[in-house]
């Protein structure tokens, strides 16, 4: 970067008196000054995408967080901009108060971003597709214990890192209503190469602004609702993490942006290429979960319709393009959709859709399979459209995104497509990216580990196993403990400043950060947290270390139990800080509005990490590599990546516990968790502390409701189906074992961390795209 070319442009963006410009403005003119002088790189790098085979990720959700920050690393010029701040008197830190760009849920959104980030920093032709939500997930903060949420307005203040692109503008049909897809591209800068790949998120826009005739009649609502309507489409992200919300206007997001990408697709194909024949040689469609599966149906249209294929010969190429990520087990998140509601607003495809079913059963019919198992894996089902059904069908490959749960695709999630075509299946192990989560978010940590083995990690993260040989090394390790105890106390500062709480860096910082959602199990952290403090009280615990508590979650706004889960957290942390026998010794923190830049934080700080879903229900996890990388200890179960993260880095070096999945299947069908209850004095306290009156849920009835899930069970589940109370022994035995190490042998302890970090390497998106690229899309 030309630092003078740099300066003029940034300053001739800035108001005249340079110290007076807010934030916002110092945030604007610096993404509109890089945005300028990268935006040929940005060009070469799309043409080049388009000039070779190359792989389109479709996504309902991009998590990208804030982009400044991460942009000047990967661009490697953050210290050259730190620097020309600094001579103007200004500080680039303080651009912290931007807002993140919240466009996804929790771990699937998340991950589109860091495949983003480490495809462009691979050199491979990978572009995003997916929707520019107006409104984010929703802000939370927590008033008198509860959640309350509020809107995320995350372009009030302008959007510089985005560039609308009005020329690549097209039509979206549904019956009765056109809308125009407006595309705003995002660069996403690799890191230590040219290469730049676009995610490119739709905008919905009315096709006519406004009726002046109706308007004049006075009539000024009438004038506008085509508008109005129309944006409806883009204005809101639906904050559910793991429930199928049947709702028509996530039906028409859905094939909006599906539609919309796909005609973006063939068009730029069609016009380099001048057919479509040769389609499929040149384009491969990653669908991430069975969000924007409706695009098999919309491709096969436009075949037909547009371009006069027959039926089959689209099919064939849809089945050649189309590749499928499943990221749950959980039933309410497969998607289906009732086939009335895709006939009215969608009747070309639902006429297509019927297509491909009765396609399906002919060819199952064909090839002499069971009709039992053709009914259970055909698209419809009674009055249901099975979005996974239709994308094992149509899909080449179909993968899950840790070891353990490709395994429970194929043993049972998905066993009777695994049957019928057992070569479609992959595992690809979750990954995130080492920029944002290690270079980005712990730069006394990176410091420390380029001075002993350079900085080659950034791009090749296997090289961190090298930094093994210190782990008997006492002043790495004490250089290790140092960091560990910055970026504690940085984030007490923090915490202080967000919430209002005070917390002690010297104390053991325990922390569980996701969706809040009650397979994950915060639930069982609160109670182990409760039993630590009944048994300091009574005296069964002594010599505890003074640990902090860290929660970070958000709950789906109409989740009853998770949001009564994150009151009950509240309450148990304003019971144990105020005891005056307990208060310097337990602390619980239920930050405000986690989000992306709060991981950052939060995961750099962190000593345990909290991973404690019941076994078989996490598909991954992410945040747990998050945690490691920086260097946690895992507390988990046998679940998802965590399974991998231990063999990666030793169980000795670990903490885990609990029933694995093989345990689960002999152990449910007896689980009798009121005998457990019954049987179980410290159980039955703590459990009991729901309906005691040892907490209130502010007279709403719902931790009486969670109890009774727990004890009763509910119309829809066995009671305990998580296993909350079958686990909490080992649970609570192995924390305090976890704790206790901590205590009495820092150093030791410190070791575990370290070889935590030294073997994260399996867990870079860097490894994870590699083996998409080579063994799904077959990009260079
Ligand atoms: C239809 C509503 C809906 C919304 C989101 C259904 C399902 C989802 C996602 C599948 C939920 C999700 O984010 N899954 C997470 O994906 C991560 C990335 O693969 C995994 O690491 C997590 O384990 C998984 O919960």
């Amino acid at each position: 970067m030309d630092k003078k070319v740099f300066m003029e442009k940034f300053t001739g963006r800035l108001p005249k008196d340079i110290k007076s410009a807010t934030p916002q403005q110092l945030h604007n003119a610096l993404g509109e000054t890089v945005m300028e002088l990268y935006s040929d790189r940005w060009s070469v790098a799309r043409e080049e995408h388009l000039s070779k085979r190359r792989a389109a990720y479709l996504s309902m959700e991009f998590l990208v967080g804030r982009a400044v920050f991460n942009n000047l690393l990967c661009l490697g010029i953050y210290d050259e901009v730190n620097d020309a701040f600094k001579e103007l008197g200004l500080d680039l830190a303080d651009l912290e108060v931007i807002e993140d760009a919240a466009l996804g849920n929790g771990g699937l959104g998340r991950l589109a971003a860091c495949f983003l980030d480490s495809a462009a920093t691979l050199g491979l032709p990978l572009d995003g597709y997916g929707i520019r939500y107006k409104y984010g997930l929703f802000k939370q903060s927590i008033v008198d214990g509860f959640q309350r949420e509020d809107i995320d307005d995350w372009t009030k203040y302008g959007d510089p890192w985005s560039r609308r692109c009005d020329e690549d503008t097209l039509l979206i049909e549904y019956s009765g209503q056109t809308v125009k897809a407006v595309p705003y591209d995002m660069p996403i800068f690799g890191c230590r190469t040219e290469n730049v790949g676009t995610l490119r998120l739709w905008q919905a826009e009315p096709v006519k602004e406004f009726d002046f005739d109706t308007f004049n009649k006075q009539d000024y609502l009438e004038a506008s609702k085509e508008k109005i309507y129309a944006e409806d489409i883009s204005r809101v992200l639906y904050p559910n993490d793991d429930t199928n919300e049947g709702k028509k206007l996530r039906l028409k997001q859905q094939y909006f942006f599906s539609c919309a990408s796909l005609t973006d697709i063939l068009r730029k194909h069609k016009a380099r290429f001048g057919t479509l024949d040769n389609l499929a040689d040149y384009i491969s469609v990653q669908l991430n979960d069975t969000h924007p599966v409706i695009s098999i149906p919309e491709l096969i249209r436009q075949l037909v319709d547009n371009e006069g294929w027959t039926f089959e010969k689209a099919l064939s190429t849809a089945k050649k393009v189309f590749n499928y990520t499943n990221h749950t087990v959980m039933q309410e998140a497969l998607e289906k959709w009732w086939t009335g509601l895709v006939e009215e607003v969608l009747p070309r495809i639902y006429e297509i859709i019927i297509q491909i079913n009765e396609e399906l059963i002919a060819e199952m019919y064909a090839n002499g399979v069971q009709k039992d198992k053709t009914n259970r894996i055909k698209i419809i089902k009674g009055e249901l459209i099975h979005m996974a059904d239709m994308a094992c069908y149509a899909s080449s490959h179909i993968n899950g995104v840790a070891e353990i749960h490709t395994q429970i695709l194929r043993d049972s999630v998905l066993a009777d497509w695994y049957s019928l075509y057992p070569e479609r299946f992959r595992n690809e192990t979750n990954g995130i990216t080492q920029r944002r989560w290690l270079a980005l978010c712990n730069k006394e940590l990176s410091s420390l580990i380029t001075e002993k083995i350079g900085d080659g990690w950034l791009t090749d993260l296997s090289q961190l196993r090298e930094l093994s040989k210190y782990a008997d090394d006492s002043s790495v390790l004490d250089s290790f403990i140092k960091v560990k105890q910055t970026k504690k106390q940085q984030l007490a500062d923090y915490i202080k400043a967000r919430e209002g709480v005070e917390t002690d860096p010297n104390s053991v910082f325990d922390i569980q950060i996701k969706r809040l959602h009650e397979y994950k199990r915060q639930l069982l952290n609160a109670f182990s947290i409760l039993w630590i403090y009944y048994g300091i009280k009574d005296g069964s615990i002594t010599n505890f270390k003074p640990t902090t508590f860290i929660f970070g979650a958000k709950s789906a706004p109409g989740y009853k139990r998770a949001k009564a889960i994150i009151k009950y957290i509240n309450e148990i942390g304003r019971i144990v800080s105020t005891d005056p026998d307990t208060r310097d010794l337990i602390k619980v923190v239920f930050v405000q509005n986690y989000n992306v830049s709060y991981a950052e934080k939060l995961v750099a700080a962190a000593d345990v990490s909290e991973q404690i879903s019941t076994a078989g229900t996490e598909a991954s996890g992410t945040g747990n590599m998050k945690l490691m990388l920086n260097g946690a200890v895992t507390l988990g179960t046998y679940d998802g990546a965590n399974i991998e993260i231990v063999q990666e880095a030793g169980e000795e070096n670990n903490y885990i516990f609990g029933a694995r999945v093989e345990d689960l299947a002999r152990i449910v069908p007896e689980y009798d968790s009121r005998r457990v209850f019954a049987e179980d004095k410290m159980i039955k306290r703590v459990v009991s502390s729901l309906i005691d009156g040892t907490v209130s849920d502010g007279g709403s009835g719902d931790f009486r409701e969670l109890y009774m899930s727990l004890l009763d069970g509910a119309s829809w589940h066995a009671p305990d189906h998580y296993y909350l109370l079958g686990d909490i022994r080992s649970y609570v035995e192995t924390k305090l074992r976890c704790i206790s190490d901590y205590d009495s042998d820092r150093a030791a302890f410190a070791r575990k961390q370290w070889l935590n970090m030294c073997n994260a390497g399996k867990f870079s998106s860097d490894r994870t795209i590699a083996d998409y690229a080579e063994n799904i899309w077959n990009i260079k």
